[in-house]
């Protein structure tokens, strides 16, 4: 049987604060899970989890990874590496980055590329690969034969009772699984909204597929997580299923040890909801806020109001919900005193933590495609596109300044007169970490101390 290596590989940047965050995708321990059931020996290795030697590969017979834009280049890192030392090994490679340009995956070294879902694609493939078959018959996949680019049509998107065929993801597959903070446990995919930015419909198309409540819930009993992240673009996309799925978890008693965390829409924070959240042991929310200036929010297509943004996070504080606001900067619409407004408006309304990213334009997205074509598109180092940097020409004023402002008012937010800032937090805690990380990012992109920030905007979280 064949050895089978699979790896998310970390951002090709040296600054990306998410590298701090120990959660993987879901991908690989999912198709690892597929892979090891059919009789497979799998390993999974998550950079950004766990470092290992990149020789460590050389002894499996397939090497599987997966890739997001600000990770595809060590990607093709990988790539070049395994076919100087082993020039056989075969590479295949998905994700939603190579979905969209299967053919810069495939020119870098990939044998195969899988577009979109991979649960129905994986097996077909290494069985191919394994006794030397032709690709050919396989949806959703592209390779080269003969030196052309080969694509196969478009495979549909597993409906909900796919996902409920999915077996649940055996994170012990993963090296240094024990890091593991909090445990991805998906509820649904695709996604009914258009905003201009977002590859998740591209991924796994406009419609909505849910997994069942009794699904999801057996997980949760068979994982025994400590804390649960739900893998779902938004919690409450389907608010009955929300509702029975929380009702679900809190008759079966399912509240974890440490504070279960979810992605929602803010507009859908209504009160009996976040009530029975808080019943059912949720300790975060992540927002994706985006913008405080309504003709941003218009132009990026985000279908949300500023008045329901101050309403929901008034529901989240009075159930004390954390709420980790997400905002982008650099919309046509936005100048420098809305970058700036940003901090104020968090603590005004008691966002518990801040995450201000520079907007950034995806391959596949309508964004992408409006940018392209209006040549704003000033870099396709695809390492850049990690939200922390300016990769288009922005409409009100320089990239730099940009990258500056938003830097800036992140920092705000959080770093206070020197030294209280680990009063704020607490030694160790993630939030001093990437407090710290961010001031020296600042210091060294702009060689500049970083300014102590107005009392306004500071505010003291208590974690
Ligand atoms: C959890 C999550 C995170 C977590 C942890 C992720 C991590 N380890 O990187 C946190 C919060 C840290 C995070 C951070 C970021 N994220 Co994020 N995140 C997600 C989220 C919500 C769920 C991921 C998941 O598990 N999905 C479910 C699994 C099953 O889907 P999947 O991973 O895509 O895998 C399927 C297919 O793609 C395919 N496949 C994937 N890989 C492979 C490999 C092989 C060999 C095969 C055969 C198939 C295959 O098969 C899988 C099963 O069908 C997704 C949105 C989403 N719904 O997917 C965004 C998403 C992945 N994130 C995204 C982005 C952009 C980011 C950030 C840059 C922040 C930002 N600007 O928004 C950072 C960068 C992180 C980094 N690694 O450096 C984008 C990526 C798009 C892109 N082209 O790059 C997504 C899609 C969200 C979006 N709105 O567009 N993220």
């Amino acid at each position: 049987m064949l050895r089978i290596a699979l790896v998310e590989p970390k951002a090709s940047s040296a600054f990306n604060i998410y590298s701090l965050i120990r959660m993987p995708r879901l991908a690989l321990p999912l198709l690892g899970t597929i892979l090891s059931k059919a009789g497979y020996k799998v390993k999974v290795f998550c950079e950004d989890l766990m470092p290992f030697d990149w020789r460590e590969l050389l002894q499996y017979d397939l090497v599987g990874i997966s890739a997001i834009t600000c990770t595809v280049n060590r990607a093709y890192q990988l790539m070049a590496f395994l076919e100087r030392h082993r020039p056989n090994l075969p590479k295949i490679i998905g994700g939603p980055h190579v979905s969209e340009l299967p053919e810069e995956a495939l020119s870098f070294g990939a044998d195969v590329v899988v577009r979109s879902e991979g649960e129905k694609k994986i097996l077909p493939i290494v069985q191919a690969i394994a006794e030397g078959q032709e690709l050919t018959g396989i949806p959703g996949i592209s390779y080269l034969n003969n030196g052309q680019y080969v694509h196969a049509d478009d495979a549909p998107n597993l409906t909900d009772a796919d996902l409920d065929n999915n077996p649940f993801p055996h994170f012990s597959l993963i090296h240094g699984h024990e890091r593991i903070h909090q445990t991805p446990i998906e509820t649904s995919r695709g996604c009914p909204y258009r905003c201009k930015f977002c590859h998740v419909s591209r991924q796994f198309g406009p419609v909505l597929h849910l997994r069942s409540v009794e699904s999801v819930l057996s997980e949760i009993e068979w994982q025994r997580p400590e804390s649960v992240f739900f893998v779902a673009d938004n919690f409450f996309a389907n608010p009955d299923y929300g509702l029975k799925l929380l009702e679900g978890m809190i008759r079966r008693e399912l509240r974890p040890l440490r504070g279960n965390q979810a992605q929602m829409r803010v507009g859908d924070a209504q009160e009996e909801r976040v009530r029975m959240m808080k019943e059912a042991g949720f300790e975060w929310v992540f927002l994706g806020l985006e913008s405080i200036n309504p003709e941003s929010l218009k132009e990026l297509r985000k279908q949300q109001k500023i008045e329901e943004m101050i309403r929901g996070l008034g529901v989240f504080r009075k159930y004390e919900i954390k709420a980790h606001g997400m905002f982008m900067t650099g919309a046509d619409s936005d100048h420098i005193k809305d970058i700036r407004a940003i901090p104020a408006f968090a603590a005004k309304y008691g966002i518990t933590t801040l995450q201000m990213l520079i907007l950034t334009p995806l391959p596949g997205t309508t964004l992408f495609e409006e940018l392209d074509q209006n040549g704003r598109i000033t870099s396709r180092n695809w390492a850049l596109y990690t939200g922390h940097e300016a990769v288009f020409k922005p409409a009100q004023m320089s990239a730099r300044r940009l990258r500056f402002e938003t830097t800036l008012a992140m920092l705000r937010f959080y770093v206070g007169p020197p030294g209280l800032k680990l009063l704020r937090f607490g030694p160790g805690n993630y939030l001093t970490v990437a407090s710290s990380f961010l001031a020296q990012e600042f210091k060294r992109r702009f060689n500049q101390p970083l300014k102590v920030s107005s009392p306004k905007t500071s505010r003291r979280v208590r974690l």
